[in-house]
């Protein structure tokens, strides 16, 4: 995979440098003609890399669905359910505002706004922020099935963790059902194996035609916030989460952040906490040794709830934007940035771009000028893989350290080295 990664950015880059700015090659042949971009960018490329994707997305609410039911299931008592639930969102939320405290501390000291005058073109529509109580009130299944088919994993979540308790509370026939689903769970997983072979073709994919339209020239005058971003995600990912998994666990950081590699450059490929789930789970599960009965339920909550790369881009742009506004804000407005973002991301989906979306809430509470997303938009494709990357990160963390203290971890396989990469 990590090959895959590599070599789809050098072959994207190539294309970049034997293509600028959108111009094509085009070779004449004697009956007909090849365009590069339209054979491999257009074509080739763009065709693996959206089958990759789709593939990952589909596998995604059957196997939320189905490890969450038999998590619960597993669960002996389900009163366990709340004080898991209760961990696990406090633990999201606590470093959540965390990452964004940091990344506004650093950004006031380096100042990436100071002296960049860019004009504002286009204007950015911003939606209105959704209330706790709506977030809550939304978070339950009218139909369960339109959940399904809208893959709105609040809700999926919600009716699988109702089901699961009612199997639970079902004696024989919960019993026959709970089996069932276990044998499911088994072959969802294979599915995930499976897919995972693909993986390297298509993240190649994936990468070599994004790195196509990466220009550099954009980079110019944002490559201070650009680098703002990127220098507080590394900190965050690699410092404030091994402090927070030694000091809480007393296990060793390294081997989680080696065996955070796979999810980490699936979630970088396809800039979607939702899409990686499944390696998540399996990264989780069969090389951390976090037991399913956890997994299942903090992992997808993690990839909708929990976004501290999102809120450390949320925490830099507003800085960034206030700057270049030459707009200062109050501490009281940072405060007020640090609630919306941390708020914001509970009911968001795990998806491309919406850190994006919920900048603009962030910006509209502290009364900065939402067009000023567009000064950033050109480099946040980049910035929005990277960011997903330690979303993952953190709700990986947050699972191991929810599944230590309900003794529901292995430590035998997460010292294991080879934990995981044998598909048996
Ligand atoms: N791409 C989002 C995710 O999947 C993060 C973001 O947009 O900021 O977590």
């Amino acid at each position: 995979i990590v090959i895959g990664m590599i070599a789809g950015i050098l072959v994207g880059s190539f294309f970049q440098w034997l293509m600028p700015d959108g111009s094509d090659l085009v070779f004449n042949l004697y009956l007909f003609e090849i365009s590069v971009k339209g054979l491999f960018v257009d074509g080739i490329l763009e065709v693996i890399g959206q089958i990759f994707m789709a593939s990952l997305r589909m596998l995604v609410v059957p196997l939320v669905f189905v490890s969450l039911v038999c998590g619960v299931c597993s669960l002996k008592d389900t009163s366990k359910l709340g004080r898991i639930g209760g961990k696990a969102i406090a633990l999201y939320l606590a470093t959540t505002a965390i990452a964004i405290s940091f990344a506004i501390f650093i950004a006031l000291i380096i100042g990436p706004g100071e002296g960049v005058n860019m004009p504002t073109s286009s204007s950015f529509t911003s939606r209105e922020a959704p209330s706790l109580a709506q977030v809550i009130i939304q978070m339950f299944p009218t139909n369960p099935f339109a959940s399904f088919a809208q893959g709105n994993m609040l809700q999926v979540i919600v009716f699988a963790l109702l089901f699961g308790i009612a199997i639970a509370l079902s004696g024989k026939a919960g019993e026959r059902v709970a089996a069932m689903f276990d044998d499911l769970s088994e072959v969802i997983m294979r599915l995930v194996a499976i897919l995972m072979n693909i993986a390297p073709y298509g993240v190649f994919a994936l990468l070599a035609s994004l790195f196509t339209t990466v220009s550099i020239e954009t980079f110019g005058k944002l490559i201070v916030y650009f680098l703002v971003v990127l220098f507080v995600l590394i900190l965050h990912a690699t410092i404030t989460y091994s402090v927070i998994l030694k000091l809480l666990t007393g296990l060793n950081p390294l081997i989680f952040l080696k065996k955070m590699r796979d999810a980490a450059i699936f979630a970088f490929s396809t800039a979607s906490s939702n899409a990686t789930i499944p390696v998540t789970l399996e990264t989780a599960t069969r090389k951390m040794g976090v037991k399913n009965s956890i997994a299942s339920f903090t992992v997808p909550l993690g990839a909708t709830i929990n976004m501290d790369g999102t809120a450390i881009m949320q925490g830099v742009a507003t800085v960034f934007i206030a700057q270049v506004f030459s707009q200062d804000l109050t501490l009281a407005d940072y405060l007020a940035v640090v609630l919306t973002a941390t708020l914001a991301s509970i009911g968001t989906a795990g998806v491309p771009g919406v850190g994006l979306i919920m900048l603009a809430m962030v910006l509209e509470q502290v009364g900065l000028p939402v067009e000023g997303i567009a000064l950033i938009i050109g480099v946040d494709r980049l910035l929005d893989m990277t960011r997903t990357a330690v979303n993952v990160t953190g709700d990986s963390m947050v699972s191991i350290v929810v599944a230590k203290s309900e003794q529901q971890f292995d430590n035998d396989m997460y010292l294991d080295e080879q934990a995981g990469h044998t598909i048996e």
